[in-house]
């Protein structure tokens, strides 16, 4: 019988990082191969650790690679899995006990990541957007496990919001239910990934990486589990038109429809559909607020480390 440690790979750098206590940014895996198209998605995710260090901290991009719970991966495994591309499992909870026991080779999604930097030890977690409740959810129960993760896992989620592909308010709603903080940095307003602003309120607005990491060492000091949404709007520059968006995720909705994509496979549908109708617009929307998403995870690692 193998134990947890076992299945757990961690990086040298990375396992020394965490064992002499420097701060260390956790990064996901699916972003890279159901995310975005090769090769920009290799390209984003180094792009991502150099940003990382450049701030202060070790990144440890995680994914699962021939059943291995891998946490810091290489450059060369980094590229493996953004050319093997959808063809790797996109693997949330659910499919962990199975890529692992098949050994198989598994992207992890924002609840999987949280778990193996759970495991690993690492509390602070940089990526794009995070799952949430679909739209219609009330007739397809369509709701993302990335909540039910932030419920459960002790690790913050700095992300750009959630992406109107979903119903914002409703996994607003749901966060409040399921007691996950969402701190706006240096807004008040939830963004909405290509957008700054969705129209929904943040619960609190922070407005340094210093006030992020008090809320955050008071909250696991106070035995109150769970991790927590950093909400970090785009920046200004890369912003998109909200209405042009609105009305491409409403085509991108009724096409999914039409051809009856579902399940997990819904997000990347959507996301791949989006990329296509802006023709590459959103795609670097999307890099934009990942690099500034990585570097603000840097800062708030720092100053967790110095609680
Ligand atoms: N939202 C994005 N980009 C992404 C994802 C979500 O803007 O790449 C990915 C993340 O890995 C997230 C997952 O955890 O999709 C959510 O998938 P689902 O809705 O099937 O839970
Ligand atoms: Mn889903």
């Amino acid at each position: 019988m193998l134990t947890l440690e076992q299945h757990l790979e961690v990086s040298a750098e990375v396992a020394n990082a965490i064992a002499t206590g420097q701060p260390v940014v956790a990064l996901e895996s699916t972003i890279i191969s159901h995310g975005m198209p090769y090769p920009k998605n290799v390209e984003t995710a180094l792009k991502v650790e150099q940003i990382i260090r450049d701030n202060g901290a070790i990144p440890a991009t995680i994914a699962i690679l021939q059943g291995k719970l891998v946490v810091g991966l290489s450059c060369e495994q980094i590229e493996y899995l953004g050319k093997t591309g959808s063809d790797v499992i996109k693997t949330s909870r659910r499919d962990i006990p199975y890529i692992v026991s098949q050994q198989k080779d598994g992207a992890t999604t924002v609840a999987s990541t949280m778990i193996l930097a759970e495991m690993a030890g690492i509390k602070v977690f940089a990526t794009g957007g995070i799952g949430g409740v679909h739209r219609e959810a009330e007739t397809t129960m369509d709701i993302s496990a990335d909540l039910q993760e932030l419920a459960s896992t002790s690790v913050a989620v700095i992300c750009a919001g959630v992406k109107s592909i979903l119903d914002i308010g409703l996994t607003l709603e749901y966060l409040e239910t399921y007691g996950v903080p969402v701190m706006g940095y240096q807004t008040k307003d939830m963004p909405a990934f290509y957008t700054q602003q969705s129209g929904f309120e943040v619960d609190y607005q922070l407005d340094t990486p210093e006030q992020i990491a008090q809320c955050l060492h008071a909250k696991w000091q106070l035995a109150l589990e769970g991790g927590a949404v950093i909400a970090n709007p785009i920046p200004e520059a890369y912003s998109m038109d909200a209405k042009a968006i609105e009305k491409t995720i409403e085509e991108a909705l009724k096409d999914m429809q039409e051809q009856g994509v579902s399940g997990k496979q819904s997000t990347p549908f959507l996301l791949a559909r989006i990329a296509k109708v802006t023709e590459g617009k959103s795609l670097e929307a999307n890099i934009q607020l990942v690099y500034n998403n990585a570097a603000l995870g840097a800062k708030i690692a720092k100053e967790l480390c110095a609680q």
